[in-house]
């Protein structure tokens, strides 16, 4: 059971293959070569705050270490949106709208916990948040920033 026989299953796989191209492609738009070097991002979470450095990365992957330095647990969500920091709009029960979401993990107690969580990025404004009910509106919040590759050609030629 573990062969396949590839007799006529080509169509079939091709056209799968061209589906999930597509649906990658609309959510990732020209993500095709951006794989040089994963950007380390230390975020870290207290009652009641998120601490992000550096609070901004180059469009690609990007790893954050996330640690809860606080007995309560908290988790680490990340929406890309357009709204400020802290605006998020937010729901009858105390959580932050989770629409835009890229990637989150869920609450874990600390201290000094470390959780690790890699992201494709796409260039814009991101708001890292804890969506424990109640902990945006307490202050759980950080702005960041994913740029264009573009710009970080400009540091290429250093004597
Ligand atoms: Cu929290």
């Amino acid at each position: 059971m573990s062969r396949q026989t590839r007799v006529c299953r080509t169509p079939l796989s091709l056209a799968l293959i061209g589906v999930l191209t597509l649906s990658l492609a609309s959510c990732e738009d020209g993500g095709d070569g951006a794989a040089e070097g994963t950007a380390e991002v230390s975020v870290t979470l207290g009652d009641f705050f998120v601490k992000v450095a550096p609070p901004a990365a180059p469009e690609g992957e990007a790893r954050f270490n996330v640690t809860n330095t606080s007995g309560t647990a908290h988790e680490f969500y990340v929406p890309r949106t357009n709204a400020p920091e802290g605006r998020l709009p937010v729901s009858e029960d105390n959580k932050a709208d989770e629409s835009g979401k890229v990637g989150e993990l869920h609450e874990f107690e600390g201290p000094a916990a470390t959780r690790k969580l890699a992201l494709a990025l796409e260039p814009g404004a991101y708001v890292l948040i804890c969506n424990v009910p109640g902990h945006h509106l307490q202050g759980m919040h950080a702005s960041f920033t994913v740029e264009p590759l573009q710009q970080e050609r400009g540091r290429a030629s250093s004597p």
